[in-house]
């Protein structure tokens, strides 16, 4: 698939013999699937492209924290509340695992903050869109984690020291949030009619910005093409897709639930499911900053922010009244 993107128009990448020797030797690291460390050559481009990705990825999982906020205090029982708790957390620490492996790139975790807060760098479209019952809880650990864990798996592997290690840890923790969601779904779906009707409601609203969630279509992925040749990306986007789906619809029928899209079908030719294509209009308006959420999403955040601004200047002005003495000792 990587091979015929890499050969397309405007998404060619620099052959060898356009490189000078530097970008040849660290493109043949690469190839050679050595790990790239913060302190190593890289051509700018590509601490560009790492930057933009793992800080949109580290957005991704702060903002991420917003939708499923809504419910802790609505959680069904004290069990529940504790578990989402403890996911919501968790999801916090893997932003800052990923501020963090983007610091190593040289940009301030202040300048990618005020990137957010801009609206100049993006977050993922699907905590664009609202949480309206306790089963969109149950959905977005099944399918919104349950995507996020198709697409981070491959980059435990990726060419960037860094982030791969940040990712493994990621990894282990996202398997049990996709766990606990599908453990809500099965409790929904062996409910009553009423609980069950809300499974399959959460699975209408959830499953095509979900399906979105890999980004555009390969021949509409501007950056793809490039980051595969540096093995930042090991899988397109629309292989990552199909993956899921086919992933996902024996867990749908587990259910008993019913995935909303006419054009699924078993390929036993392909050895994959056929499927619809989302609305991509709809993705692309949401990225923009057009989606249900976006906004409410976005003042949110700036407003904790400001809100917290007094409490990181007081850790600031305690960390130097106590480092001073130290620092005196040691001299
Ligand atoms: N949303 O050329 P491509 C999670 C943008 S973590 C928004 O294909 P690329 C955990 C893309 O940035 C979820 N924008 O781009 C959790 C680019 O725009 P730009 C986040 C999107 O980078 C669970 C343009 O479209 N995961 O869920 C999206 O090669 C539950 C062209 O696209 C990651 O970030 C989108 N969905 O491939 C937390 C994983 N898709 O930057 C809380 C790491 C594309 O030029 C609760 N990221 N765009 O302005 C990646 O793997 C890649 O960046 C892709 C996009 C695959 C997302």
């Amino acid at each position: 698939m990587y091979a015929q993107m890499v050969d397309t128009g405007a998404k060619r990448v620099r052959a060898a013999e356009e490189m000078d020797a530097d970008e040849r030797a660290f493109q043949e690291r690469i190839d050679r699937g050595v790990k790239i460390e913060p302190k190593d050559f890289m051509p700018e481009h590509y601490r560009k492209t790492l930057i933009r990705q793992i800080s949109q990825h580290a957005h991704s999982e702060i903002v991420g924290q917003l939708p499923e906020g809504n419910w802790v205090t609505r959680a069904p029982t004290l069990k529940r509340k504790a578990i989402l708790l403890a996911k919501i957390q968790d999801e916090a620490g893997h932003g800052l695992y990923l501020y963090s492996a983007a610091e190593t790139l040289g940009i301030s975790r202040d300048q990618m903050l005020a990137d957010l807060h801009s609206g100049k760098a993006k977050y993922s479209s699907i905590f664009n869109y609202p949480t309206l019952s306790w089963a969109d809880i149950g959905a977005i650990g099944w399918l919104v984690d349950g995507a996020a864990i198709m697409n981070q798996i491959p980059l435990c592997r990726c060419s960037f020291g860094p982030y791969a290690r940040a990712m493994t840890r990621v990894c282990k923790e996202e398997s049990f949030h996709q766990r606990q969601g599908y453990d809500i779904m099965i409790a929904l779906c062996r409910g009553t009619p009423e609980q069950k009707a809300m499974a399959q409601d959460a699975l209408n609203r959830w499953w095509w910005p979900v399906v979105m969630m890999f980004g555009p279509p390969d021949e509409q992925s501007v950056h793809s093409a490039q980051s595969a040749q540096w093995k930042i990306k090991l899988f397109s986007n629309d292989e990552l897709r199909q993956r899921f789906v086919d992933q996902t619809v024996p867990q749908a029928e587990y259910l008993g639930l019913s995935i909303p899209d006419q054009a699924l079908k078993w390929n036993a030719q392909r050895g994959h499911y056929d499927f619809g294509q989302p609305d991509w209009n709809e993705f692309f308006e949401v990225i923009k900053g057009n989606g249900p959420c976006n906004r409410d999403r976005l003042a949110t955040r700036v407003k904790a922010a400001a809100d917290g601004a007094w409490f990181r200047e007081a850790l600031v002005a305690h960390a130097a009244k106590h480092q001073a003495p130290q620092a005196q000792k040691a001299a």
